[in-house]
């Protein structure tokens, strides 16, 4: 698909509003929270403590260190080429010449820096379960029965010990990423928020990666999903799916939408990505596609109340030592 993308722009016709589609090389300018553009110096002032996991072949780096003597932790990505960017890459870059071969020959290119763009995530202050999300570890599958749920997990999360939802709650109350929301249907029982998933860059739709946050509060992963919850899920689904055609031309059979089982966040959401994307955590162990959970729930309406469910986990999760103690892994 190529870089360019669609964007909706609400326009004023013959006294009318009326919708008017675009055709934009950027999606969007992101602009920092303040407004301000990207000229902060932020990183200045970060002093390395680690390097959590490095990833040579997605160039993507997880770094430890402090900020203003609070822990943080710096996420740096490559991003793709954009077929749009190409003609301005050939004319504007110098070339450093490695070696040459008959007819091989391999160069260092220096790009204008606005083309050379790195991705950067600060998660500041960051907590120690943070520190254990981003390190390359150990994985175990682990199985959870109805009986381990109930037992080990639900008291794991009531306790808190899991991640904030504070980002959450920031964009269901519109306090944060208000610019970036795609698509909202405000009901409170059926409706949720959809919006750029914060590892999406939004410059081309080839790794489009979104979530759709619920309304509903009182639903913390698959685990609480029930036939009552076939209308919402169906909800996202449609109109996930819509909103995602007109904005950004991919039509849902180029969609992988799924929940991830476990989730970081303990706030239903669903995770809508392109399927020629291999985004992290798609693989069978964690993902669980949104059309088998809604027919799952048609053809038994406690389907994952009772079921034994697997999934990975890390072995500095609490959540591994919480299932070990209980003599479960
Ligand atoms: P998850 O299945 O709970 O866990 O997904 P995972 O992070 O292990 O995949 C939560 C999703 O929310 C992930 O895809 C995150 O990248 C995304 N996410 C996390 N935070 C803190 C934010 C945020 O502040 N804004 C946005 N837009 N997305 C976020």
């Amino acid at each position: 698909m190529a870089d360019i993308v669609v964007k909706r722009e609400l326009e004023s016709e013959d006294g009318e509003l009326s919708l008017k589609v675009k055709k934009r090389k950027v999606i969007s300018d992101n602009v920092g929270e303040e407004g301000e553009p990207e000229c902060q110096k932020i990183l200045s002032g970060f002093k390395t403590s680690s390097v959590l996991s490095d990833y040579t072949r997605e160039k993507r780096i997880f770094i430890h260190g402090t900020l203003a003597d609070q822990d943080a932790v710096v996420i740096m990505e490559k991003t793709p080429f954009r077929e749009d960017d190409l003609a301005e890459f050939f004319s504007n870059s110098t070339l450093k010449l490695d070696m040459k071969n008959d007819i091989y020959s391999t160069y260092k290119l220096r790009a204008p820096p606005h083309l050379n763009e790195i991705k950067t995530t600060v998660v500041c202050p960051a907590t120690e379960k943070h520190l254990n999300k981003y390190k390359r570890q150990e994985s175990f599958l682990v199985e959870e029965t109805k009986t381990d749920y109930e037992s080990i997990t639900l008291p794991f999360i009531e306790k808190q010990n899991t991640f904030s939802l504070q980002w959450v709650y920031n964009i269901l109350q519109k306090k944060a990423e208000v610019e970036r929301i795609v698509y909202e249907d405000p009901d409170s029982d059926t409706g949720f928020m959809l919006l750029p998933d914060f590892k999406w860059d939004q410059k081309q739709v080839d790794d489009l990666y979104l979530i759709a946050i619920v309304h509903p509060m009182n639903i913390k992963s698959l685990r609480d999903l029930t036939a009552e919850h076939i209308p919402l899920l169906k909800n996202i689904w449609q109109k996930g799916q819509a909103a995602i055609l007109e904005r950004y031309s991919l039509p849902a059979n180029k969609l992988r939408v799924y929940l991830h089982y476990q989730p970081s966040y303990y706030h239903l959401h669903i995770h809508f990505t392109n399927l020629g994307y291999d985004t992290p955590g798609c693989g069978v162990d964690r993902a669980h596609l949104l059309s088998d959970v809604i027919q799952n729930l048609q053809s038994d309406p406690d389907y994952y109340k009772k079921r034994t469910l697997y999934f990975p986990l890390r072995v500095d999760d609490k959540l591994f030592s919480t299932f070990k103690e209980a003599g479960r892994v």
